[in-house]
């Protein structure tokens, strides 16, 4: 027998799942639109995932397999729907994939009936987490992932020291699934790995980020370029940094490639995470920059400082301060969809489109890297506007 408070629980459920999202109205930045609400967050699990719903067995209806938050999906726009690949993370802290689907990109996701799972033939994978989502030319899906497994090097009382490789799977239609080997590289560890949707020069080419240790990156100096031959068999031999971290920017500490890079008519415009340090801990927030069309792993554009970083609500959460972009949709109307997740906790959408996006990279001025610089940059901005205002001015006399 189902107990009676499910039907309660699912009543206010249904609620959540059928509100519409709108924009928010006292944001304005010309580049993209917040919205009010967040697309998903832990409430939208389906309540069958987490609860027993036998009242013979669960007398209390307690929740069994609790969930802790949702996060840092990978996106996809596919016959006119927006999938999101989710990391779900339960209350042990393990996560795992699930596909929420909506027909409007901004309101209305909800799950499918079951978590993602494939073959378990990397048995020492412990956790995993953000996985990139890529329409390939060669006709797969990939999904390319951080796999977490304990550091086989660490002492026995060391339960912490953790590996990042990145996993690789495959799909067409997103229900089954195939586990490849993890794509080495160089580097040690890897987390951020992506793969680019065009073959380059007749191999897969993917964006890393190298990093010595699990959680810093040490000599790994950035977002860096690699090409591989065979996906079956997945090595990079050479990774190239294309974006470097710099002092005093917003990626001083780390950076990470987003989603899969965006094809425009100017270029290739990705979207990554960049870190700096703070007295309150670490700050993640997303900027673009742009590569050749000819050459992806040529920089041609990067505005300075940040598109988007955590605002008001978005600043509190699992790990707070934090905004953090895997998946990013571009649909037939040429309008973007970032979906991001604030503070490890919930996940949001920013629209925009290409034009705008084309517009904010190659338009917007570098970083200088200089107080000074940066001062006489906005000197240049007031004397233009003002010089502008004042001949409006002359002429309206
Ligand atoms: O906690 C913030 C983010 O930290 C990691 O990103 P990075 O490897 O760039 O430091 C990831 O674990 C990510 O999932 C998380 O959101």
């Amino acid at each position: 027998m189902i107990h009676e408070k499910y039907y309660e629980l699912l009543e206010k459920q249904n609620e959540l799942l059928n509100r519409k999202n709108r924009k928010k109205t006292d944001f304005y930045n010309g580049i993209y639109d917040r919205y009010e609400y967040p697309v998903l967050t832990r409430h939208h699990v389906p309540l069958h995932w987490r609860y027993d719903l036998n009242k013979e067995t669960n007398p209390y209806f307690m929740e069994r397999l609790g969930v802790n938050a949702t996060f840092n999906p990978g996106a996809i726009y596919l016959n006119g729907k927006y999938y999101l690949v989710v990391r779900v993370e339960g209350v042990d802290r393990k996560s795992f994939f699930a596909i929420a689907e909506s027909d409007t990109g901004i309101d209305n996701f909800r799950f499918w009936d079951y978590p993602i799972l494939w073959e378990d033939k990397i048995k020492d994978e412990t956790n995993m987490y953000d996985m990139r989502l890529v329409q390939h030319e060669d006709g797969w899906i990939y999904g390319i992932y951080c796999s977490e497994r304990k550091d086989p090097k660490a002492s026995p009382h060391d339960t912490s020291s953790a590996v990042a490789q990145a996993g690789l799977v495959r799909t067409k239609d997103l229900k089954h699934w195939e586990r490849l080997p993890d794509i080495k590289t160089p580097s040690p560890q890897q987390r951020n790995v992506v793969l680019h949707p065009e073959f380059v020069r007749g191999h897969y080419a993917f964006y890393t980020r190298p990093q010595d240790d699990f959680i810093s990156t040490g000599t790994g100096g950035g977002i860096a370029f690699g090409l591989c031959r065979d996906i079956l068999h997945p090595v990079i031999e050479e990774e190239k940094v294309i974006d470097e971290r710099k002092y005093h920017t917003i990626n001083e500490v780390k950076n990470g490639e987003g989603p899969a890079p965006i094809k425009t008519e100017k270029g290739w415009i990705h979207i990554a995470h960049g870190v700096r340090n703070t007295a309150a801990g670490l700050r993640y927030v997303l900027y673009t920059f742009a590569t050749a069309l000819d050459d992806p792993a040529k920089v041609i554009a990067k505005p300075g400082g940040y598109l988007i970083a955590p605002y008001d609500e978005e600043r509190v959460g699992d790990v707070s301060n934090v905004v953090f972009s895997n998946g990013a949709v571009v649909n037939e109307k040429n309008e973007v969809f970032i979906y991001y997740a604030s503070s490890d906790t919930r996940v949001h959408v920013a629209t925009t489109t290409i034009d705008q996006l084309v517009d904010y990279t190659f338009n917007t001025p570098e970083d200088p890297l200089r107080s000074l610089d940066c001062a006489k940059q906005r000197f240049a901005l007031i004397e233009k506007n003002l010089r502008l205002l004042t001949d409006m001015n002359r002429r309206n006399e």
